[in-house]
């Protein structure tokens, strides 16, 4: 048995997890590994060189094969505590799988970290009263000074010196603690543990879009989004590389999602990834997320060779006074630039775009499908804004509905003078209509410049969305419909369809 003290990180995954763009427009890539978090790897392999030992077990539902399971790897491991690393939408469903699992293991402490306690810590304490402990920001140390505290079983005192956590005292009294200062220099973390989710003997799926990130916070303080703002760190490019080769030599990995929120770190970091990569020749494939302005027309056809397959850029907002109203930090302009940048080297480019910050109205979101279509990236999304704690545009929302994200994100409420269902429906004719156009189908469908691969994609997406668009059109009009019923019946006798 396992002396150290030790934590089992659980998580609910569904099973055979595929994004709706990867299921709808026929990618061949495995997303699989998408859903694990990378602070459970990243905690996980600091614990251990720190005295401290953690264990991960996933199952999709909290159904009795699932309670099952995580049983027998409460057994196998004997923890001294359950984890949990959860964003504001996953925290309903996890609850109610501490709840089951508290009436089975009463004694074990639930702890949990993840950027929504870290905004909320006494509201999540209020609200989940079977959560122990709550971690604020990173967990690195705190979570190995906590595990050594709650195998020792020290006390409220003791506790309360435990920086970075929330909990309740035996007096029922939330208390939250001084927080923890950050890791100045990340390269001091050890590699991921990635053997949690990765098997070295088996054949790994080489179509597996395997995880890195490369930083810690952002020096960027957009109004709607929750990352922890003004600590930017990250690992050095040699460092990041040797991660991927790693991976390469031990699970066979070809394909690698590069999931920080904004990357490379600065232009001076990719040129050393890219002498790096292009030193221990190493074949690669990747996508990652950029901020407009930050690569040059020399980095995207450097990038280009060297594997980058898509890449995508926040741009948020086509109206100027947007843009600068939520502290994006970049212009209409540089936008244009970056796209232009990405189709002119053959790059699957992607732009996003929220729906619903603060001032927006129906001028100001046609300026943002306007700019969509004038720079004409391969794919465009139209998200509508989640306020969701942690970010500015959290503020905005009414006292009365702080806690609107416990039914479900999927209807956020409206910061602006649109309704959230207004929102919702010029978000999703926004994305339905974006390819269906002349110039989306000269350069990405039959243009020369994408791979055939996302050539493919491409001209996936513009079917499939015409698809959707005529049957829509049939279902406002009637008549239309009987004619697209008469046509495919005719097309399946003739047997082309
Ligand atoms: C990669 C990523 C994704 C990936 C992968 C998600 C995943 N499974 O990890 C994908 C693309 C799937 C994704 C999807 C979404 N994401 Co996301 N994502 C990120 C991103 C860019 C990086 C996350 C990460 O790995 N960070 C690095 C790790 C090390 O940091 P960390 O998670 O904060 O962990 C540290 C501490 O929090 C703490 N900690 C964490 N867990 C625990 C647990 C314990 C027990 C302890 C003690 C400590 C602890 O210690 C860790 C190490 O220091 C973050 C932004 C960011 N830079 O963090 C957004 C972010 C987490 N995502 C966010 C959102 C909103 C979403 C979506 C809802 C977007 C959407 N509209 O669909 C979905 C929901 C997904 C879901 N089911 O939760 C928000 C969450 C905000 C919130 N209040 O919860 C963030 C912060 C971005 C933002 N713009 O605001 N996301
Ligand atoms: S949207 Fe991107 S750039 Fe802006 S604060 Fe969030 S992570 Fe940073």
């Amino acid at each position: 048995m396992d002396e150290k003290p030790t934590i089992l990180f659980i998580a609910l995954i569904p099973r055979d997890y595929s994004p709706y763009y990867a299921k709808t427009y026929g990618m061949e890539r495995s997303f699989d590994l998408m859903p694990h978090k990378y602070a459970i790897l990243t905690l996980v392999s600091w614990l251990r060189e720190n005295g401290c030992e953690g264990h991960y077990v996933w199952v999709d539902e909290p159904d009795e094969e699932g309670l099952g399971t995580i049983d027998k790897a409460i057994e196998l491991c004997n923890p001294n505590a359950l984890g949990f690393s959860l964003t504001t939408e996953e925290i309903a469903p996890h609850y109610r799988l501490i709840e089951l699992l508290k009436q089975r293991h009463p004694d074990l402490p639930a702890i949990v970290g993840g950027p929504h306690v870290t905004a909320e810590p006494v509201r999540s304490l209020e609200l989940f009263p079977l959560v122990d402990f709550v971690a604020v920001g990173e967990g690195e140390r705190t979570l190995t000074e906590l595990l050594h505290r709650i195998a020792a079983g020290h006390g409220d005192d003791e506790l309360t010196s435990n920086r970075g956590i929330g909990f309740r005292d035996s007096s029922g009294k939330i208390v939250i603690t001084a927080p923890r200062q950050k890791i100045s220099d990340i390269n001091i973390l050890p590699d991921p543990a990635y053997d949690l989710i990765a098997e070295s003997d088996e054949p790994a799926d080489r179509r597996s879009a395997f995880p890195i990130i490369c930083s810690y916070g952002c020096y960027f303080f957009c109004s709607f989004c929750s990352v922890e703002h003004g600590n930017y760190r990250c690992v050095a490019p040699e460092r990041v590389v040797d991660r991927i080769y790693q991976a390469q030599r031990h699970y066979g990995i070809e394909y690698f999602a590069i999931r920080d929120s904004f990357w490379p770190p600065t232009r001076e970091w990719l040129d050393r990834f890219c002498s790096e990569v292009e030193k221990r020749k190493l074949k690669i494939q990747f996508h990652f997320q950029t901020r407009a302005g930050t690569l040059t027309d020399e980095h995207m056809k450097r990038l280009k060779k060297i594997g980058a397959q898509a890449i995508g850029i926040g741009v948020e907002a086509g109206d100027p006074a947007i843009l600068k109203s939520i502290r994006k930090g970049i212009t209409v302009t540089m936008a244009r630039r970056t796209v232009a940048a990405l189709n002119q080297a053959g790059i699957f480019s992607i732009t996003f775009f929220i729906f619903g910050n603060k001032g927006e109205n129906r001028g100001t979101i046609q300026a943002s499908v306007d700019l969509a279509r004038e720079m004409n990236p391969s794919m465009s999304l139209f998200h509508v804004l989640s306020p969701l704690p942690g970010a500015e545009a959290f503020k905005s929302v009414p006292d009365d509905r702080k806690d609107w994200w416990l039914n479900s994100i999927s209807m956020p409420p409206s910061i602006c003078d649109l309704s959230p269902e207004e929102l919702g429906h010029l978000a999703s004719e926004a994305f339905l209509r974006y390819p269906l156009r002349w110039a989306y189908f000269r350069q990405h469908v039959v243009g020369a410049r994408l791979s055939p691969d996302f050539r493919r994609i491409a001209r996936r997406i513009f079917f499939v969305h015409l698809r959707k668009y005529v049957l829509g059109i049939s279902e406002r009009y009637g008549p239309a419909r009987i004619l697209i019923r008469w046509v495919k019946s005719i097309l399946r006798r003739s047997g082309s369809c």
